[in-house]
Parts: C-alpha cells; sequence; structure tokens
C-alpha cells in the first residue's frame, strides 16, 4: 500500500529526538545498573508516533477507546485533518486502530477536524466533532456514526447536527436515558438529543456564565467567568461535573458541579494546573475497572507545543465529598492493570513505548507498523509469559532485504530471548509468517520488539505472539 515508502522525515526527526531524548534520560538517571537500566519509565504520553490532542474517553466492553484529534508535524496552527482512535485493556499498552474519521468523511466540511467527543448507545457509535461548514464560514458540529467503536464512521446526516460558530461538543447520555450535547466558546449552550441521537428537541440553550458558576475571570471584561472551551460532561453518585478548559492563555483545567444535567452550576476549582508547554489543555474522564483516569494535552514530545500536541493520561481518587483533587502531569503515567497475554494475538502497533516506527493501515487487515530502521523498537508492558514461551511468531513484510526482530526482556537493551530473521517478500504489503525459538522468557516482563539490520527501511510487522512451552 505504500510501495515507494514516503519518507517521514520530520517525524523520523521526531522519534529519533525521543529516542535521542530517552537515552539522555537514561545516561543520567541514578538507577542501580543491575536493575534493567533500558526499562523506559515513561508511559506518558500514550503515542509517541504521531501528535495528539483533545483527548475523549469511551469504556466499552472491557477496554478504553480513546478519540483524539491529530496535529500535523510541525504545525504553525490547529491545522488537523483527520481524527484517531486507540485502545487499552490495561491503561499502559495502547492499540493504533488508525483514522476512521476525517474532514473527507463530511462532504460539507472545509477544515478543523478540532476536538470532539463520540459515546455508546444500542450498539452504535456517535462522535460528535466540530468542523468548519464551508457553506456559511462558521464553526459547526457533525455527527458520525459507526456499528464499532473503532469505525469506520460514516456522516450521520450529510449536514451539520448544530451549528452556531462555535466547538467542542461533548456528549452525555443520564440515567433517565435522556441525552446532552453540551458545546461552545466564548458561550456554553446545551441541547437534548433525541433518542436516535442525531436529531434534538427543544432549542440550544444558553447556559448563564456566572462568576458563582464558572469562577471570576480578571483582565478580560468580555470573559468575566473563568469558562474557556472544551467541556466535558459526566455524572457521578448523583452529581453532575462539568470540566472545562479555563482562561485564556495557558489554559488550566477547572470544574462545575450541579444538582442536574442543565444546573445551576457551582464552581469547584481547579482540577490540572496550568502546566505542560501546549497553550491549551483539554479534559476527559473515565471510570476503568475500579480506577478513575483523568485525559489531558500537552507539548511533552519533541517538538511538541501549542500545535503539536500529546494526549497524557493520570490516574486519581475523588475525595470522599465527590470533589477532584489536584491532578498534575507527569511522564510516569497511570500504572498497568493486569498484563498482556503473550499467548494469543497481540497487534504490532499495541505499543507502550514506540521508537522510530510509524503505523499505516495493512493490507492484511488492521494496522502495521513500518518504516522501522536498524535500532528502531517497539515495547509493550507487563507481558506474562508465565512458566515460559518456546517460540515466536510475528506477521511481517519487506521489500527489501529484510532484517532480524530481537526479542528482549525487560527493554530495547534487555536480554536477547531470541533472533527471528526476516527475509524480502516481494512487498511492503506481501506477508508472510516467521517463527524462531525463544529461551529464557518465563514471568512477567516487559517486552522490547527491537530491530535490526542493513541501512534503510527493513520490515513492517503485522502481529506477534508466542507459543508457551510444553509442561
Ligand atoms: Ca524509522
Ligand atoms: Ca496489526
Amino acid at each position: 500500500m505504500t510501495p515507494a515508502r514516503p519518507s517521514p522525515a520530520t517525524r523520523t526527526g521526531l522519534v529519533r529526538a525521543v529516542a535521542w531524548t530517552l537515552g539522555l534520560l537514561l545516561a543520567f538517571a541514578v538507577v542501580p545498573a543491575a536493575v534493567h537500566p533500558t526499562a523506559a519509565r515513561a508511559d506518558n504520553p500514550v503515542v509517541q508516533h504521531i501528535y495528539t490532542a483533545d483527548p475523549a474517553p469511551l469504556v466499552h466492553n472491557g477496554r478504553v477507546y480513546l478519540y483524539t484529534g491529530h496535529d500535523e508535524d510541525g504545525s504553525t496552527y490547529f491545522t488537523m485533518k483527520d481524527w484517531r482512535v486507540w485502545s487499552t485493556a490495561d491503561m499502559v499498552n495502547w492499540t493504533d486502530h488508525g483514522s476512521p474519521l476525517s474532514l473527507a468523511t463530511f462532504s460539507w466540511a472545509s477544515s478543523d477536524a478540532w476536538a470532539g467527543q463520540a459515546v455508546e448507545r444500542n450498539g452504535r457509535f456517535y462522535w460528535y466533532v466540530p468542523v468548519k461548514n464551508r457553506a456559511t464560514g462558521r464553526m459547526a458540529i457533525g455527527v458520525a456514526v459507526a456499528d464499532s467503536p473503532t469505525g469506520p464512521f460514516r456522516d450521520a446526516l450529510g449536514r451539520p447536527l448544530v451549528e452556531n460558530g462555535e466547538i467542542d461538543p461533548t456528549v452525555f447520555i443520564d440515567d433517565d436515558g435522556q441525552a446532552y450535547l453540551y458545546w461552545g466558546n466564548p458561550n456554553l449552550t446545551y441541547v437534548r438529543l433525541n433518542a436516535d441521537m442525531t436529531s434534538y428537541s427543544g432549542s440550544p440553550t444558553r447556559i448563564p456564565l456566572t462568576t458563582a458558576g464558572f469562577g471570576t475571570r480578571t483582565g478580560d471584561p468580555n470573559r468575566p467567568t473563568l469558562y474557556e472551551e472544551g467541556p466535558w460532561v459526566y455524572k457521578r453518585n448523583g452529581l453532575y461535573y462539568m470540566v472545562f478548559a479555563a482562561k485564556c492563555c495557558s489554559e488550566f483545567i477547572a470544574y462545575s458541579t450541579a444538582p442536574g444535567p442543565t444546573g445551576p452550576w457551582t464552581y469547584r476549582g481547579t482540577v490540572m494546573p496550568t502546566q505542560g508547554s501546549s497553550f491549551t489543555n483539554h479534559p476527559g474522564i473515565v471510570d476503568f475497572k475500579g480506577n478513575s483516569y483523568f485525559f489531558y494535552h500537552n507539548g511533552a514530545l519533541p517538538g511538541g507545543g501549542g500545535y503539536t500536541r500529546s494526549v497524557a493520561v493520570e490516574r486519581f481518587s475523588y475525595n470522599a465529598d465527590g470533589t477532584i483533587p489536584t491532578i498534575n502531569m507527569t511522564s510516569t503515567g497511570a500504572p498497568q492493570v493486569g498484563t498482556l497475554n503473550p499467548y494469543v494475538r497481540q497487534e504490532a502497533e499495541t505499543i507502550a513505548w514506540g521508537s522510530g516506527i510509524e503505523t499505516e493501515p495493512s493490507g492484511d487487515g488492521g494496522m502495521n507498523i513500518g518504516w522501522i530502521e536498524n535500532g528502531d523498537y517497539t515495547k509493550v508492558k507487563g507481558v506474562a509469559f508465565g512458566a515460559g514461551a518456546s517460540s515466536f511468531t510475528a506477521r511481517v513484510a519487506s521489500a527489501t532485504g529484510g532484517g532480524t526482530i530481537e526479542v528482549r526482556l525487560d527493554g530495547p537493551s534487555g536480554t536477547v530471548v531470541g533472533r527471528c530473521g526476516v527475509p524480502n517478500t516481494g512487498g511492503w504489503q506481501t506477508w508472510t509468517t516467521v517463527n524462531c525459538p525463544i529461551n529464557g522468557a518465563t514471568g512477567t516482563h516487559d517486552l522490547a520488539l527491537r530491530f535490526t539490520g542493513g541501512s534503510g527501511y527493513l520490515l513492517n510487522m503485522n502481529w506477534w505472539q508466542f507459543a508457551p512451552a510444553q509442561p
């Protein structure tokens, strides 16, 4: 599908810079050398191979699906053309599901694939996004629908759902089944969605932006409250929460609560202070497997900043009275929940930390990793080998001389437990399966797949799987 291997020069520079930064950090890390010196501890940002922004998590069937925007490499404005989907079962190993929604999905949209949110209802997935309406030149809210959380999504209406020149939709379905769409900058508006999730009843209604409801901003007579944009509405223990980007610029994350979905709102203070070298931030909150998680974005990747952002996540606990504690950005991220099973097929694009790789839609189905050069690697965390693995299988393709997959425990410089050669297969999307013996992989370890070979691109990988040693 990409026979010419177009060189993502900026991206390659980015990931190389990540690797360099990690190397520098490791070089100066005060860690006993005997303790896996190359096991990178960082799990934030969630994605390393592209810039991501405006997180919207959704819990479905034992996974967190993360819907994000996508900042173009080297961007100097909010130049955004598509949205991305990622998912995880353990909060650290994230699977790249590619881009099932883009500006091209909306025939009436011209630009600005900005911050949206997806929700499930009756087995269908509805993704609300702001885009510029070509006909009016104003920002409008579109809705896309799919039968799977990873799409493909199609335009549900062929026109905007609502349009008032404002952005940042959040969607919430109350316990009684009534759904609400909230959005806006500089105003904050809601409308009651019908059960079909693609039409509404009544008129869009403005939420009064009072200082009691949304805090006091000083220095801007046009914006007397802290509310700026990016609302995220949900309900917990009977209390309604509206988390939002506050003040500008730089933004911080604040929140308000209310006894009902339409208010009255009471300002509750800061969730995340201004941090992280992006002048915007954007909240998303879910509970998953007994924990609460706060998603946000910053400029933490090399080359990162206000227009080249990255989504990150922290675990947190509500205070006993339901208030949200102050949450700080970390490079550590959320701890892993559970382990990864190496004895079932795992996608190559399931990654805790990647260096030098890219992803693309695969002719073999789903996504594959590619643009792999000598020394590039992927790492997954917490792989439960148990009594031991006997062999490793990988689905691979190569239009060049191929290379070697080094199977390493704990990190890209960790113990080699196997080496798999990958031959020329006749094309970047001409797939074959390679297999090699494994020795010494027992217990639970991080796993690095490190790629070695000559110059240029070596191979693509779609998936991998270990076989257990016979008892
Ligand atoms: Ca590369
Ligand atoms: Ca795959």
